[in-house]
This record gives C-alpha cells, structure tokens and sequence, in this order.
C-alpha cells in the first residue's frame, strides 16, 4: 500500500453443499475478527433483501418457475448490484466475509447438466467482479449434510443433485481454497479458520492486489 494510505481489507469466501455449516462459521469468524479489532462485515448471497433478491427467494422457495439461463444471470446480477459497495468497502479496508458468492453459482448451474450453460458459461457472465483472496471450501458428504435439521424444503435440496453440485465444487478449486473435512466439530473447523483468514487479512493489508474473476 502507498505509505500511510488505507491498507485493503481481505475478501474471505465460505463456499459448500447445503447445510455444510457455512452460516455457523461465518458467524463464529466475524466475531473472532471483530474481537482481534478487525473491522469486518458478513454478507450472504443471494442476497433475499433487493427487488432481485426476492425473485431468487421465490424461485428458491418453488413459488415460482424460471429459466434455467434466467435464475442463473438473476443471481449474477445479485452480486453485481453488490459490486460497487464490495469494492468501496475493501478498498477502504474493511474485511469482506461472505457467507457463498460466485462460486456457487458456477456449481449449482453447472450441476444441472443444461448443454448450454456449462462451467464455461457461468465463469464468462461475471468476470469483472472481484475474486476472492481465500475460499473456505467446506467439503461433507451429502448424506452427512441431509441428516443436519432443516434439509430438504427448498430447490435444490436433495441428496442427488446435492451431489453433482459437490463435485462441481471440486473441479473450480485452486491455489485460494482451503479444504476442510466440515465433518469436524464447528469449534475445531473454527481454529483452521481463523488461521488461514489472518493469513488471508495479512497478505491483503500488505498490498496483495485484489484479483479479478476468472483470471
Ligand atoms: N445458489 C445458486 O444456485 N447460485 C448462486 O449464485 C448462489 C446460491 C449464491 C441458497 O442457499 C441456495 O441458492 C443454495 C445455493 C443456491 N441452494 N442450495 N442448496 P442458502 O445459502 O440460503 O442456504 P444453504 O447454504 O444451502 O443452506 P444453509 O441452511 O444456509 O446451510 P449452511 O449455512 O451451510 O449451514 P449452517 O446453517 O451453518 O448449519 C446447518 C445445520 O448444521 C445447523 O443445524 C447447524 O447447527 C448444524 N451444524 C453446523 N456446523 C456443524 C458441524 N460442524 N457439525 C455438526 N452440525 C453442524
Ligand atoms: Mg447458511
């Protein structure tokens, strides 16, 4: 960073099949930065709150049918009404959290298996966003995740496709995921957590530049 400038904060992603324990870590990591005077923020997305938002909430929630094309460009413009606001914050130092993010979205949709919207699609519709500087990969086998309570109401949640989704999830790893075996007790995952996002929180704040998708 220029001397005396902001230092950028870190872009964190937890990413997983449904019911992996995402929300749990995110959650239990905010607090950990904020108690090590981290300014941080916890986003999730889709994000349910915008006009956008809540189309994707009705499509979730099967009380409305769209395009396999359709929802997925919905869920790209979820996170591109977003972009602005990312970008300010980070740059301004705060340390993004967020709880999914386009990594999902190459995942569910790929997993359909719809000809035309392959992985290649997907990653094409949202370059220009920022990419993150860690993904926490929480990896459990679906049968595992549907025995954890609240499985099974929404789109998507069934053990099948749940499947496809995860080894989706396996083919878009790199050098920024860090795998965990999310059968493990939350507080345990927690510790791994945590290291890794100091790493991730120092390396930002040493001037790392922010990465772009796909690149
Ligand atoms: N989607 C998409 O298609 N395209 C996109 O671009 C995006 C999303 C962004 C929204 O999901 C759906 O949208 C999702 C992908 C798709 N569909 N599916 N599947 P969401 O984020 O709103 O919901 P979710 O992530 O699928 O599920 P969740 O309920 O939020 O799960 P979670 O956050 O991973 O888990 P949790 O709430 O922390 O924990 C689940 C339960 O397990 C709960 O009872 C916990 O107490 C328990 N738990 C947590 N950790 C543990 C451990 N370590 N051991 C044992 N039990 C645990
Ligand atoms: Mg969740």
């Amino acid at each position: 960073p220029a001397p005396g400038g902001p230092r950028r904060g870190a872009l964190v992603v937890f990413e997983g099949i449904d019911r992996c324990g995402k929300s749990t870590q995110c959650s239990l990591l905010l607090e950990s930065l904020q108690r090590r005077g981290v300014r941080a923020e916890l986003w999730r997305f889709p994000d349910r709150t915008t006009p956008i938002g809540g189309l994707i909430n009705e499509y979730l929630q099967k009380k409305a049918a769209l395009d396999d094309a359709v929802i997925h460009l919905l869920f790209v413009a979820n996170r591109n009404e977003k972009r602005e606001e990312m970008l300010r914050l980070l740059a301004g130092g705060t340390t993004l959290v967020l709880d999914r993010y386009s990594y999902s979205g190459v995942a569910y949709t790929a997993a359909k298996g719809v000809p035309h919207l392959d992985a290649g699609f997907c990653r094409a519709a949202e370059t220009g966003l920022p990419a993150a500087d860690l993904v926490v990969y929480l990896d459990l086998d679906p049968e595992q995740s549907a025995a954890r309570g609240g499985f099974g109401s929404e789109r998507y949640e069934k053990v099948e496709f749940q499947k496809k989704v995860r080894s989706q999830y396996g083919a878009l790893a790199d050098g920024r995921w860090l795998r965990l075996d999310a059968s493990q007790p939350a507080e345990q995952l927690q510790a791994q957590v945590a290291a890794a996002v100091q790493r991730a929180v120092e390396r930002a704040a040493a001037g790392e530049p922010l990465g772009r998708l796909w690149d």
